[in-house]
């Protein structure tokens, strides 16, 4: 059970997470929040669902979330940044908190640029930043976050191109989604104060999956082979080619798989 009164006591007072708005089922948490940020709702407002039934992940793919057993959440961020290529840090910082508040459970979960968390090489986590713009000003950054929990919130192989857990299956016992949600959040609060900093690159890059590994990366209907080096501060990939040349990769419609493990997706590009 979500308890959110506990849930808001324990939320430091200035911070992330007020008010929170929780939907047994909702379409999406971010819609939902998209739409509250529209009618000027401040940073910080939390929306919360036990269940989604049109939840998605990156250029309209859908994210999984069956009632009682996953975390599905958004918030709404208003950064002060200038271009929108800055807006990856927040992918970033998603994921850095999910990794860093598993680590309370022992875990050594690892992010799979840009915005997958993987733990014992499988995804338990997805991140999905959405953004509206006026000319250069950014007026609100929805960042939603999914996890799951429990096994039941592992979806069906027919639903997923790249091999799921959840985090319950890592740690083998149960797992207070009301503690883990706790402790994203305030991690997201952490990470929020530094965006862009070499503090967060740093730490991002450290749990980064594939490094030093050849990965393919695919979109913009071309694939890029190389090997992973490391992250620029605003969330791009940096990659080694071939011939020896790094490039940066930015935070789009891409996907990146390891070479050396066949996955079901074996397009790449699908
Ligand atoms: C993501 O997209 O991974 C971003 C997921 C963000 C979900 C949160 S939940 C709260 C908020 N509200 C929303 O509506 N969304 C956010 P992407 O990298 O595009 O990955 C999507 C792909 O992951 C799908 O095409 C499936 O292959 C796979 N997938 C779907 N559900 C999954 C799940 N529960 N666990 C693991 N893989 C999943």
């Amino acid at each position: 059970m979500l308890d959110l009164e506990s849930l808001q006591s324990k939320l430091p007072k200035h911070g992330l997470g007020k008010p929170i708005f929780y939907y047994e089922t909702v379409g999406s948490t971010n819609e939902v929040a998209i739409e509250d940020a529209r009618r000027n709702t401040p940073q910080g407002a939390l929306f919360i669902a036990d269940e989604q039934t049109a939840g998605r992940g990156r250029t309209g793919r859908k994210w999984y979330t069956p009632p009682k057993s996953a975390l599905a959440f958004s918030l709404i961020l208003r950064p002060q940044v200038k271009h929108a290529e800055s807006v990856g840090a927040l992918t970033v910082l998603g994921a850095l908190a999910i990794v860093e508040a598993l680590e309370h459970w022992k875990l050594d979960a690892e992010i799979k640029w840009p915005n997958d968390v993987l733990i014992a090489g499988r995804k338990a986590a997805g991140v999905l930043v959405e953004t509206s713009w006026m000319g250069d000003k950014l007026e609100y950054a929805i960042l939603g976050i999914g996890i799951n929990v429990g096994a039941a919130s592992v979806p069906p192989d027919e639903e997923i191109d790249f091999p799921a857990t959840c985090v319950e299956a890592a740690v083998g016992e149960r797992v207070d989604r009301n503690e883990l949600l706790l402790k994203v959040i305030k991690s997201v609060g952490r990470w929020y104060a530094e965006m862009q900093t070499d503090v967060l690159r740093a730490a991002w890059e450290r749990r980064l999956a594939f490094r030093e590994k050849q990965v393919m990366i695919t979109g913009w209907k071309k694939h890029i082979l190389g090997k992973v080096k490391g992250v620029e501060l605003d969330g791009r990939l940096q990659l080694v080619l071939p011939s020896g040349e790094q490039i940066v990769v930015a935070v789009g419609d891409v996907r990146l798989r390891p070479v050396d493990m066949n996955y079901k997706s074996t397009t790449l590009g699908a």
